[in-house]
């Protein structure tokens, strides 16, 4: 497949992030720029990831049990014998809703997204043992077209990720050009990627890997007995919008799941 730019995409421009920062460093303000992904190493305790867990068991289960009803076992992306992704934990777990809150992760939003953040989207997603499918190249701007288009992806590790278990991989210094052009197929939607110039970017259980809406990424699948975790809670600047099929463009403010995290920088206490 080739890399070429969304339909969309005409005119875009990285704009490089100039701080003051909070809660990253200069160095992963440097990479996130410049590379379009860093790691913030052990941001979460195991007891918080237990936690986290629990809230999001329900959930699982329900996505687990919509997929038993399916011929196939498949839809799209999410299927029995690839990955189970439940989405909008935040609807139903107060402990869900209150991890995307978190200090460290509102922290980030802020200094990567500025000073007014909503969370976006969130969803758990967890690879199967023994796994049929990988997760193929796209970046998330590719699924549905968000602008500004780069908001921000943080994949936080419940479980070790590895390069075993499928951990992400990512496509360095493609997010300065914008959305590529994304195919549909039947287990995701797949944009260019090149896996000889794959970064693979393991990381421990509650570790985050940052990186942008525009960077491409995968992970292969799940070679080992044990289900890989994770939750990947995704943050806009506020005002953001999605752009539909025939180009209307929608708010991203429902404010049951797309509730703000930064407002004035200052993190939000969002307990309901
Ligand atoms: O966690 C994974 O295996 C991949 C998830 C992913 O790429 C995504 O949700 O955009």
């Amino acid at each position: 497949m080739e890399r070429t730019p969304h339909r969309w995409n005409t005119a875009f421009e990285w704009v490089d992030h100039r701080g003051p920062f909070t809660t990253i460093s200069l160095e992963q303000a440097r990479a996130y720029d410049e590379v379009g992904y860093f790691v913030f190493e052990d941001a979460f305790d195991a007891a918080t990831l237990a936690e986290l867990d629990v809230g999001l068991a329900p959930g699982d289960a329900r996505s687990r049990a919509f997929l038993t009803t399916l011929e196939d076992g498949r839809f799209h992306v999410t299927g029995l014998d690839t990955q189970i992704i439940a989405p909008h934990a935040v609807l139903r777990s107060e402990t869900a809703r209150r991890f995307c809150a978190h200090p460290i992760l509102a922290g980030i939003a802020r200094d990567l997204i500025g000073p007014d953040v909503r969370l976006y989207w969130d969803q758990s997603v967890y690879k199967v043992p023994r796994g049929a499918e990988p997760v193929l190249w796209h970046q998330d701007n590719g699924y549905a077209y968000v602008e500004p288009q780069s908001y921000l992806t943080c994949w936080v590790a419940i479980t070790d990720a590895t390069l075993e278990n499928g951990c992400v991989h990512v496509m360095p210094a493609v997010h300065r050009q914008g959305t590529l052009a994304h195919r549909h197929t039947d287990i995701g939607e797949e944009c260019w990627g090149d896996w000889s110039r794959a970064i693979a970017v393991p990381v421990r259980a509650g570790s985050i890997v940052v990186f942008t809406s525009l960077t491409p990424h995968a992970t292969p699948i799940n070679t080992t007995d044990s289900v890989r975790k994770a939750y990947i809670v995704q943050y806009a600047p506020d005002g953001a919008v999605v752009r539909e099929r025939g180009g209307a463009r929608t708010a991203l403010d429902d404010p049951g799941r797309q509730f703000l995290v930064v407002r004035d920088g200052a993190p939000v206490d969002a307990t309901r």
